[in-house]
């Protein structure tokens, strides 16, 4: 489809100024998919599994490393050694969600530390807007990793819907960071008044139309074509919704969340 090349290749990928989100476009435009798949599972070896069947499938991999059942800083590099080779295997990015939220200079630390050592393997990291521009100032002397900004989160009663404008202002403070402002997290339609930058939207609480209720903890799920036609997302992050089902289904609900996800952001894009 000449008109969705031009749309992609033209208009959209020469408008972003960061790095990951260029290449992140790209991998979605190539693989036809804006899945992003929330890898959480207990064991490491499982989140390996997992990225391996899915891998095909989806343009994201976010990973949450504290959760992993690591052992010791070996097993840590032995677990993004082969996340990294599986990554580039099937060419998906990975995006670490550590939401982050201190001062710029503990940031920094937090991202270079053991046994983690954060920007040494993901493409990207989700931070909180609340500390202001340092958390955003601290990424500036770091090569290969960019940034996600949470602007507005998906639980029920979170603060931030509280706060007038919240999420507006989170968009503010990345005013002269769009080289490594990938885009934002946020649950409903972002609007940065940046007219040359196009920044990616990543919306989670994404759930399939056969889904009823929350998860009890306060999560809130929205259909595909709602979080992407109604709510603006570009890239859906998935989690349970694909991880609920036993590992011999994942692929089949994952290419239900790929399908219906694409043909929705097509239709978004075009109009
Ligand atoms: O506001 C948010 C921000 C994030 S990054 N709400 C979220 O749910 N998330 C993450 O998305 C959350 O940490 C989880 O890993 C994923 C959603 O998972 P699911 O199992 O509910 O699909």
């Amino acid at each position: 489809n000449l008109k969705l090349d031009n749309l992609f290749k033209k208009k959209l990928i020469p408008r972003m100024t960061c790095t990951a989100s260029k290449k992140l476009l790209r991998i979605m435009y190539k693989k036809k998919t804006n899945l992003c798949l929330a890898a959480d599972l207990q064991n490491w070896t499982e989140v390996l599994e997992v990225a391996r069947t899915l891998g095909p499938h989806i343009c994201l991999l976010r990973t949450h490393i504290d959760t992993y059942n690591l052992e010791n800083y070996y097993q840590v590099v032995e677990f993004r050694k082969h996340l990294k080779d599986l990554a580039t295997k099937f060419d998906f990015m990975i995006m670490e969600d550590r939401k982050f939220a201190d001062i710029g200079s503990t940031v920094q630390r937090q991202l270079t530390s053991k046994p983690f050592e954060i920007a040494q393997w993901a493409d990207m990291v989700t931070v909180h807007g609340l500390p202001g521009p340092g958390v955003l100032q601290c990424f500036e002397g770091l090569e290969n990793i960019a940034v996600v900004v949470i602007a507005e989160m998906s639980s029920t009663g979170n603060l931030g819907r509280k706060v007038s404008d919240y999420k507006h202002e989170c968009l503010k403070i990345t005013d002269g960071y769009d080289k490594i402002v990938a885009g934002f997290v946020s649950h409903s339609k972002i609007r940065v008044d940046r007219k040359d930058t196009f920044f990616l939207q990543f919306t989670p609480g994404v759930a399939l139309n056969d889904y009823t209720g929350g998860d009890g903890l306060g999560q809130q799920y929205v259909y595909v074509d709602d979080a992407i036609l109604d709510r603006g997302a570009d890239v859906i992050i998935v989690g349970r919704g694909i991880l609920k089902h036993g590992n011999e289904n994942w692929r089949e609900v994952a290419e239900e969340f790929q399908r219906n996800g694409w043909s929705a952001l097509v239709q978004k894009l075009m109009n």
